[in-house]
């Protein structure tokens, strides 16, 4: 089983959009096993995006991500990495096809309303920013069966 990480981006949050976006990820049969609502401080920003450190849409990127609350989730299933990816779709929401969250809710890069997690070590790591290990839940599923 797999986890992987989720976080709304402050526009999600003052778009009214948390409530929609994280039902796309259950309602795939994903299981949520963490969840929380924070500011992000500069470091923790650094962290997550050091992969894009000293390109031009870094700083922008550290700042409109540390502008106000995210919401993160950890999502727990089958190649939970791939098929978050998948239903968030492209980075870019201009490409990103219809019935995805970026292609449904999202208007441009900067803004792109979420981040996922692209691999296991990333989700890994990235949960490790948000989540110590006692706060992301252990429990059984009465549907667990048929996910
Ligand atoms: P991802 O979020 O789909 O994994 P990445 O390429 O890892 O996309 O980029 C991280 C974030 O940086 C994107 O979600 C987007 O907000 C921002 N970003 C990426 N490319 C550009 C760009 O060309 N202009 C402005 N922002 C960008
Ligand atoms: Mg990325």
């Amino acid at each position: 089983m797999q986890r992987t990480l989720v976080f709304l981006k402050p526009n999600s949050i003052q778009r009214n959009l948390t409530g929609t976006i994280l039902s796309r990820f259950e309602q795939k049969g994903l299981k949520l096993v963490a969840l929380k609502m924070l500011n992000l401080t500069e470091e923790q920003a650094r962290s997550l995006y050091a992969e894009h450190d000293g390109k031009d849409f870094f700083p922008p990127l550290l700042r409109f991500i540390t502008s106000g609350p995210v919401v993160a989730a950890v999502f727990e299933g089958r190649d939970a990495v791939p098929v978050c990816r998948k239903l968030v779709g492209s980075t870019d929401p201009s490409v990103a096809e219809p019935g995805t969250i970026r292609g449904d809710f999202g208007s441009t890069v900067r803004k792109n309303l979420l981040h996922a997690s692209d691999s296991r070590e990333n989700a890994d790591r990235e949960i490790r920013v948000f989540f110590g290990e006692s706060e992301i839940m252990n429990y059984d599923c009465c549907l667990e069966e048929q996910l």
